[in-house]
């Protein structure tokens, strides 16, 4: 730092001397009158950086010289073409000068100034936060890497499996110390498969009965699946305890699809438009002993969505919904699909699609997490031979098998820091609360 000083009679003169000396961009340090002669201490325009206070401290700094606005009111300048810069940063200290001409600014402009300043510097503040916690997290990820390859490597694992990130690192967290560097993986198989809950035998839903609606977005394979499982019915108790109801009265094909798979059951199909229709149909058909309803597929999005909801626990009789979840969407997709169908409750869940997924990680992620009950997986378009109850440990198994076929799309070591990045802001989610570890 290059501070001058500059002593004259007057102040038009001294600052005629500092425009000369340092020129128009010079900044004022003090401005006082000493023995009758006016005193100016100054730097050049470009020292100024060098005064720069740490970011941390340039919010009080800003603060402070806006409460000194009004002082500076008092300063004695020359007129304001001769008027060296004075930076808003400055630690100008300021005294009255003995007939002074008026500063070459508006004491407004200062203060607005200054304002706009500590709006930007609160916002480089906020950035600078930002960035250091997205730092932390990508050395939170390249740290796994180097202090615990083993974790890294079931890290990668899980993330090529189709689990998400939050839910691998939650996991990968936990492993407890006692577990040996190579046990991690099967560890985490291990509360995978505990928290993955399924119907203990098929004679939960085939034994008891009752009223069972499909519901689901489009083409997830509805009504395929209420065939299989009309044929499993069939199969156990004849086709005289079996009626199958469908919503999808008014597109082309829709009723025809469910009436084709009835006629080859030898098992009636009833077709209801709204909830009236389906309150009557449901106390025709109380007798049965079992009811599958097959439904209008619908957008997650849609807000029709609720009314199907409200229609089918409208009735009067109580109707499980059983959510189809297709293994090939993306684990965003089938979150937004479980939130928008959950309604006041789902009875439980199908994986649809199996055999076309290349991962099914996504799809077992959301299911555990969402502690949706798993009935049932489908694996082809057979029916009813492509309907399977669900079995924990061997879905599981699957999920890291699958993974082979996708090399491409999977994580590199390098890759994996960037991947975790975010992770951390997910880690309270009451979601992975609810996954026992023990
Ligand atoms: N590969 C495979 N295809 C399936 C599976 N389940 C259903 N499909 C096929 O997916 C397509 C759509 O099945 P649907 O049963 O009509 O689906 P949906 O949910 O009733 O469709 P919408 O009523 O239009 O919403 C058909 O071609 C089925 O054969 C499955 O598990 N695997
Ligand atoms: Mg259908």
């Amino acid at each position: 730092m290059n501070v001058k000083k500059f002593s004259a009679n007057t102040s038009r003169e001294a600052w005629r001397m500092v425009r000369e000396a340092l020129g128009p961009d010079a900044v004022i340090l003090s401005n006082k009158t000493v023995n009758g002669m006016v005193e100016i201490l100054a730097l050049a325009g470009e020292d100024m950086s060098s005064l720069s206070a740490p970011l941390h401290e340039q919010g009080s700094t800003f603060e402070s010289s806006a409460a000194r606005a009004p002082a500076s009111r008092k300063m004695a300048e020359p007129p304001r073409a001769e008027a060296p810069r004075r930076a808003a940063s400055a630690p100008a200290r300021t005294a009255a000068a003995p007939g002074g001409a008026q500063p070459s600014f508006a004491a407004g402009q200062t203060a607005r100034q200054q304002a706009e300043m500590i709006e930007v510097m609160s916002e480089i503040r906020s950035m600078r936060g930002m960035l250091e916690s997205q730092l932390a997290e990508i050395a939170w990820g390249g740290a796994q890497q180097q202090r615990h390859p083993a974790k890294a490597a079931v890290l990668k694992e899980m993330l090529a499996a189709g689990f998400s990130a939050t839910l691998a690192r939650y996991l990968v967290e936990k492993i407890p110390a006692s577990v040996t560097s190579d046990g991690g993986l099967n560890w985490i198989k291990a509360v995978l498969a505990r928290n993955l809950a399924v119907i203990e035998n098929e004679s939960e839903i085939l034994e008891q009965g009752g009223v069972y609606a499909l519901v689901g977005p489009t083409g997830v394979g509805k009504t395929t699946t209420t065939a299989k499982l009309a044929a499993r019915c069939v199969m156990r108790h004849g086709p005289s305890k079996l009626a199958l109801i469908t919503t999808d009265g008014y597109r082309i094909g829709g009723y025809e699809q469910l009436r084709i798979y009835g006629k080859i059951l030898g098992v009636m199909v009833h077709s209801v438009k709204d909830e009236t229709d389906l309150r009557i149909a449901l106390d025709e058909l109380k007798s049965k002993h079992t009811v599958l309803i097959d439904t209008v597929g619908m957008s997650q999005r849609d807000k029709m969505v609720a009314e199907q909801v409200a229609m089918l626990s409208g009735t009067g009789t109580p109707v499980k919904r059983l959510l189809c979840l297709a293994a090939t969407s993306t684990g965003e997709t089938l979150n937004e699909v479980v939130r928008s169908y959950q309604g006041t409750g789902l009875a439980g869940c199908i994986m649809t699609k199996m055999d076309e997924a290349a991962t099914i990680g996504s799809a077992l992620d959301v299911i555990i997490r969402q502690k949706l009950n798993l009935y049932y997986v489908a694996n082809g378009q057979r029916v009813p031979e492509d309907l399977h109850v669900a079995n924990r440990q061997y879905l599981i198994d699957r999920a890291f098998k699958l993974k082979r076929e996708t090399a491409p799309f999977q994580i590199h070591d390098d890759e994996l820091p960037l991947v975790m990045a975010n992770t951390a802001r997910n880690m309270g989610d009451k979601s992975l609360s609810g996954v026992h570890l023990g």
